[in-house]
């Protein structure tokens, strides 16, 4: 919780090569909806998007268990993410919903946990780099499991 093991640097590196802040008023996020199943895998784990566009992204849990048990979430990484380090520090941060507090700056995107039943939503602008970014579900086991896919940014 207290050690922050970025350097100064990171984040406006991360702010960067990360999120497009500018776009016409006029255009309406692309919703994508996926679905987290109880065998712990999106439905969805390849998203193609064009630099800079604007996403939002539905993720429902399907399940019957209870949220303590089962719940998903949307994790979007930066490139330069390390990946295992922020599932194994996400896993253990069960007060801020798995995710890690001292890996923030790597998160370009992220929607709260869904317990079943529940759909959350996050709106963002696809990173404007193009390239593959990683998203991942931080429920403790999950990615591990399998529950990741990739935002392909042509
Ligand atoms: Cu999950």
């Amino acid at each position: 919780m207290f050690k922050h093991s970025l350097p100064k640097l990171a984040l406006p590196l991360v702010l960067a090569c990360g999120v497009a802040l500018v776009a016409p008023a006029f255009a309406a996020p692309r919703v994508v909806k996926l679905k987290g199943t109880d065998n712990m895998q999106y439905d969805v784990k390849r998203i193609e998007a064009k630099a800079g566009e604007e996403l939002e992204i539905q993720l429902t849990t399907v399940s019957s268990m209870s949220k303590a048990e089962m719940a998903h979430n949307f994790i979007l990484l930066a490139k330069n993410a390390p990946v295992d380090a922020f599932v194994m520090e996400g896993a253990m941060a069960r007060a801020t919903d798995y995710v890690p507090a001292g890996k923030k700056s790597f998160i370009l995107a992220n929607t709260t946990l869904a317990g079943g039943g529940e759909t959350v939503k996050v709106v963002f602008k696809a990173p404007t780099e193009p390239g593959e970014y990683t998203y991942i579900c931080s429920f403790p086991g999950h990615y591990m499991a399998g529950m990741k896919g990739v935002l392909v940014v042509k």
